[in-house]
């Protein structure tokens, strides 16, 4: 797959072992909270006033420019770049935090999937072969595309049957960060790991330049009820006969599906079997509240806290954050000790940045930001929601993460080691 996000290999350990060296600095008379590296970040910073833009940050508004930049349905050209992925779905044991374990749909075995990141302008054919009995697609969320490559399963295809595979080819428009995921069954699919980061690079990068950046990293958000997950991924592996026969003949397959699966060819077709005598499912007693998730373990990539992985900057630096809203619920990311500025929305740059504290991340949504170490220390980035910094109903836990300074220490500030999974 794509490569990995770098730098990012310093355990908290490390840093550790990096602030107790550095503790005797605490004694040396340092200020605590006063980086002293020159700070390289835009001016506006340090002018008052919140709604300052920085400079160099020119996006004018245009009317149309939500139009693609290439025809969506155009296929490659020679001498155009495709990138190819293979990607197998499969089954695999995640874990969430020790002790706490999950059947989950993978992507190549991770959850979630694997990042996928392209340049703006090139193609992007990923391979998808399912070796599960379920079917699934792949969605791609936010890229402007032919409409037979949307991944909507009985919407712009059929979907991926057993040991099948199809082939998505797009255009990688328009630049940002986006993500992917399965949309079949999305309530419980997404929820067993389907979903993944597809980073589209632009040609120039209006944010890399207004905020010299060296540094990024993409947090997944999610959630997930492990009750639910469990025991519809057991119902699933039970009904992986029948789906296996369904498959053989796409013929019966249409022909069951109204009984079987709750599908129909068209709208008059459903209508015409409840004439019938066809009940739906939401009309049985089976569903209703049961089958609402409950989410009981909020995730960053896929870890509850304190398996989450922290974000690693220094003084002076600037980080990117990707903050993706892959799951049912809105976030709000909040960081402590800092503000942050809101730089690029669903993938694309703001008309102005905004300096926040806090910023929600709904479903579907995307938000890029830049983190500036203007203030050494340990701090906690996490979805304010109390409901989110919990794992199974106990605090601290969830969707919550630490901003870390690898050079607290010179700086006079002493992070102490302590992992916390009770109050
Ligand atoms: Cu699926």
């Amino acid at each position: 797959m794509s490569e990995k996000q770098k730098d990012q290999d310093l355990s908290r350990r490390d840093f550790m072992s990096i602030a107790t060296a550095g503790s005797a600095a605490l004694g040396a008379g340092l200020i605590l909270g006063q980086p002293q590296t020159a700070f390289a970040a835009p001016a506006a910073s340090k002018s008052a006033g919140h709604a300052a833009i920085p400079p160099g940050w020119a996006n004018a508004f245009q009317p149309a420019a939500t139009a693609p930049l290439y025809p969506p349905r155009q296929a490659p050209k020679m001498g155009e770049k495709i990138h190819e992925f293979d990607i197998e779905l499969g089954i695999s044991i995640h874990e969430i935090v020790p002790g706490i374990k999950i059947h989950a749909f993978t992507y190549n075995g991770t959850y979630p999937g694997p990042e996928i990141r392209v340049p703006e302008g090139d193609w992007v054919l990923v391979n998808f072969t399912n070796r599960t009995s379920e079917f699934h697609t792949i969605h791609w969320h936010g890229i402007i595309l032919a409409n037979e490559m949307d991944g909507v399963p009985n919407g712009t295809q059929w979907g991926v049957g057993p040991n099948q595979t199809f082939k998505y080819l797009f255009r990688a428009q328009p630049a940002g960060t986006h993500f992917y995921h399965c949309h079949n069954m999305t309530n419980l699919h997404v929820q067993a790991g389907m979903f993944g980061s597809l980073i589209i690079e632009p040609k120039e990068d209006l944010v890399q330049r207004v905020f010299p950046y060296k540094r990024e990293y993409t947090l997944l958000l999610s959630e997930v009820d492990t009750v639910m997950v469990e025991k519809q991924m057991e119902e699933m592996l039970r009904m992986m006969t029948t789906m296996e026969k369904m498959n053989e003949s796409p013929k019966l397959m249409k022909e069951m599906n109204g009984r079987m699966m709750g599908w129909f060819m068209n709208k008059k077709a459903f209508l015409d079997a409840v004439k019938a005598g066809y009940i739906p499912p939401y009309v049985a007693a089976n569903t209703g509240r049961n089958a609402i998730p409950n989410f009981n373990f909020f995730l960053i990539n896929g870890k509850a806290y304190p398996m989450t992985e922290e974000l690693f900057i220094r003084s002076g630096e600037n980080i990117r954050v990707r903050l993706i809203g892959a799951g049912a619920m809105p976030h709000y990311m909040h960081l402590h000790g800092h503000d942050f500025w809101h730089v690029c929305q669903d993938g694309s740059p703001l008309q102005s940045p905004v300096r926040l504290n806090t910023i929600p991340i709904f479903p579907g949504t995307t938000s890029d930001i830049i983190i500036q170490g203007t203030n050494p220390g340990m701090w906690h980035f996490h979805d304010h929601s109390d409901l989110a910094s919990t794992n199974n109903g106990l605090f601290p836990g969830g969707m919550m993460t630490m901003v870390m300074y690898e050079d607290a220490a010179e700086h006079g500030v002493k992070v102490p080691e302590i992992v916390q999974v009770n109050s």
